[in-house]
């Protein structure tokens, strides 16, 4: 019997945590703590301390191929041959641009680097993956106002501020170690809580101040935070004088978003939100964080540029003790945004529009030319496969037919593919759909590098044997790519020489060699542009990365969402998460202890309008938008507000949210739409 303690990154949030697995044999035994490792020190939230789904008899073991009486297990070699040659068919068939490819923030920055290379060399930028239902807001306004669009420092720097304040997030359920050891250690140090959100969730319950405003209504609440800190001389002066332009255009704008004229939008009362400008005000030592509660909106661009001028008036950047920005989601949607598995950047955010960014590119990489016309987002491939302009699609560690909002379009665009391939550890949803479908290894099962939310790259080991045939999703592209006939621009076998180009490629990553990534428990945080640099903790300490090096900022105004309330669908629907579950439940569904705990959906639902319909706790009910209809068990509670239904979205209420987009990012607006309770039964 051979016992093995591995280390590994975790493998579900932006937190970045370290553990051990214990393996027999190759084979899952549990895990084992880290107390060494600088994110974490031992800490784990539920999630993984049960990785069960690793052993489960789900696991897919085989490729497999769709045939008339069902999926029939195939070789390899027959998956790969007919996965580069259907490819290759449609490619010949319709042009690059009738491709699509959807990489994974669950999977390794170099398999990601892979898939949007293989792309790009095909001739199309139609690459994404879930940054777009995320964080492209957050992406595209923080590289507008700043110059780079990641977290502005680190965890440390949260737990040194003297006020956190966190925006449409609830990290005592998404990021609980972050919540744990670094927010809730800031507060008992004495720092003050501010929290702003439609729900009293579970981070609200420690704020020292909580803003419950009505979804949508963000804008107006930072214009009018911003307009008791201006007219009131709250304001860091020097730094607005030093480090900003555009001031007195913003003047202009947040001089009408009075607290009292916004407390009838956001339905904050006026003297709470001058408290809160007061608290905010009181040092030019603290965080401003958020999460989907921003950027999931129509107007999820414009949220986040409000969020970042706040800060700035504040002073609360390029210093020891601030950090702002939008915490990452996934494990590595940092990283996988890094890699460019983007429409719109290659890697290290070079637009696909900037030609001497591009060429450079081109000529490491070997090619003539890459393709500079920005590609399809991600809810823009489904609704161009719906009209036949997408004809095959190759998706890698990701569950559309779940996550994506408006769902029921996402299956109708499918089935008019001409060809789909699913890369997954599980048959999926999506993958039940697919022609072709490819058993992934899952992260313990092979290695490589993950990013997490402040940036800092790490290294997860090998710990297991992969089940069955399964493979290293960098090993499937290779031979795929190969089978393309691109082997010439895939010479690797390891992930180490992926990471080798990456450093070449990626300035930022120049000095994240995998020899020293190897060696660093906790890893390096980028920017680190030489082998001897120890990575940057704390960005925009001299300039910020703007063209003029100073803050740039665009005032924006209040926008009510795409669908509200009338006389048809008279409640507000929104979408949340809950801390055992991880989106379409692939891993923690499997999961024993998790999936035990948190087995289904629970629709929050305030007592009075409960009452008003007539139902009560545990009972089911349907609710129906213009999308579609979803049953769901009734959760009465006063965190949420009269008229609001909060569903997590685990579970398949994606039938029923709203695809609108946000024209600047392409991000739906999956937390506000109409919807109408109905009782059943009755
Ligand atoms: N357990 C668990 N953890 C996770 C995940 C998971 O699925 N499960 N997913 C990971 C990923 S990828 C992500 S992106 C993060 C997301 O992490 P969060 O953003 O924290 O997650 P959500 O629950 O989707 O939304 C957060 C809050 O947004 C608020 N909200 C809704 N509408 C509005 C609004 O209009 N304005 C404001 N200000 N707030 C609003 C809701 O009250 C909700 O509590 O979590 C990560 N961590
Ligand atoms: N209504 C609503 N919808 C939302 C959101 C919301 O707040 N509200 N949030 C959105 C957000 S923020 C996000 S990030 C998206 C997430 O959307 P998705 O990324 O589609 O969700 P996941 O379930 O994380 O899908 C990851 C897939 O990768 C597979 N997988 C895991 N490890 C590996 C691996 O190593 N290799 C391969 N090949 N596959 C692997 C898993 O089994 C799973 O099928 O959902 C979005 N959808
Ligand atoms: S906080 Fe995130 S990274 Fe840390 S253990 Fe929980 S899910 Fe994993
Ligand atoms: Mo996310």
């Amino acid at each position: 019997m051979v016992e093995k303690l591995t280390p590994v990154i975790c493998p579900y949030c932006g937190v970045g945590c370290g553990l051990y697995i214990k393996s027999v044999n190759g084979r899952y035994a549990g895990i084992e703590y880290n107390y060494d490792h600088p994110v974490n020190k031992g800490s784990l939230c539920p999630k993984p301390n049960d990785l069960s789904f690793l052993n489960s008899p789900d696991r897919l073991r085989t490729p497999l191929k769709r045939s008339e009486s069902g999926f029939k297990e195939i070789s390899w070699n027959e998956a790969i041959k007919e996965v580069a040659s259907r490819l290759k068919e449609v490619l010949n068939k319709y042009g690059p641009n009738a491709l699509g490819f959807i990489a994974s923030a669950k999977c390794f920055n170099e398999e990601n680097y892979l898939m949007q290379k293989m792309a790009r060399i095909l001739g199309t930028n139609n690459v994404d993956h879930c940054a777009r239902l995320c964080h492209a807001p957050t992406l595209a306004a923080m590289g507008r106002v700043t110059g780079v669009s990641a977290l502005t420092a680190s965890f440390e720097d949260v737990s040194n501020s003297e006020v956190i304040v966190i925006w449409g997030s609830n990290p005592a359920e998404t990021y609980p170690v972050l919540m744990g050891r670094y927010i809730l250690s800031a507060r008992k140090r004495g720092a003050k809580l501010v929290v702003v959100g439609p729900a009293r969730n579970r981070t609200a319950w420690h704020a020292d101040l909580f803003l419950q405003l009505k979804p949508g209504t963000d804008i107006a609440l930072a214009n009018a935070l911003m307009n008791v800190i201006v007219n009131e001389g709250l304001y860091d002066r020097e730094f607005v004088e030093k480090r900003v332009e555009g001031f007195d255009k913003l003047i202009g704008v947040i001089s009408k978003y009075t607290p009292e004229a916004v407390e009838g939008i956001c339905g904050v009362p006026s003297f709470l939100i001058r408290q809160a400008a007061y608290t905010m005000a009181s040092t030019r030592r603290g965080s401003l964080l958020w999460s989907m509660g921003v950027t999931q909106h129509i107007v999820g661009f414009r949220n986040v540029i409000a969020l970042a001028t706040l800060a700035a008036l504040l002073g609360w950047y390029g210093k020891p003790g601030t950090c702002v920005g939008g915490l990452r989601g996934q494990n590595n949607v940092q990283g996988a945004c890094d890699m460019g598995a983007l429409a719109e950047f290659l890697p290290g955010y070079v637009k696909v529009t900037d030609d001497s960014g591009r060429a450079r590119i081109a000529s490491l990489w070997g090619v003539k030319e890459l393709p500079s016309e920005v590609g399809l987002t991600l809810p823009c491939i489904f609704r161009e496969a719906e009209v036949g302009k997408i004809k095959a699609l190759y998706v890698m560690g990701e569950n559309p037919v779940i996550s994506e909002p408006n769902s029921n379009h996402v299956v109708d665009g499918i089935k008019k593919l001409e060809f789909l391939v699913v890369q997954d550890i599980f048959m999926t949803e999506t993958a039940r759909l697919a022609d072709i479908v490819l058993p992934a290894a899952a992260w313990a099962e092979k290695e490589g590098s993950f990013t997490n939310s402040e940036r800092r790259v790490q290294w997860s080991f090998r710990a297991l044997d992969p089940p069955g045939e399964a493979r290293p999703d960098l090993a499937i592209l290779i031979s795929i790519a190969r089978e393309l006939g691109l082997e010439r621009y895939f010479p690797y076998s390891t992930a180490e020489e992926v990471l080798s180009e990456i450093n070449n490629v990626i300035p930022s990553y120049a000095g994240i060699t995998p020899d020293r990534l190897k060696k660093v428990v906790g890893g390096i945080l980028w920017p680190c542009y030489s082998v001897d640099s120890e990575g940057v903790r704390v960005l925009h300490t001299e300039g910020f990365r703007t063209p003029s090096g100073k803050f740039m900022i665009i005032p924006v105004e209040h926008q009510p969402p795409a669908e509200l309330p009338d006389d048809e669908y008279p409640l507000i629907l929104t979408t949340h998460r809950v801390v055992g579950a991880f989106h379409t439940n692939t891993m923690t569904g499997r999961a024993r202890l998790v999936a035990k705990r948190w087995p289904e959906a629970e629709a929050l639902i305030h007592p009075a309008t409960a009452r008003r319909y007539g139902v009560g706790d545990g009972e089911v009910v349907k609710l129906v938008t213009r999308r579609g209809e979803y049953l769901v068990k009734v959760h009465t509670t006063d965190d949420v507000l009269e008229d609001v239904i909060s569903v997590p979205w685990h579970w398949g209420a994606n039938v029923l949210t709203n695809n609108a987009l946000d024209p600047e990012t392409m991000t739906p607006e999956a937390k506000v739409c109409a919807c109408k309770l109905v009782k059943l039964g009755g």
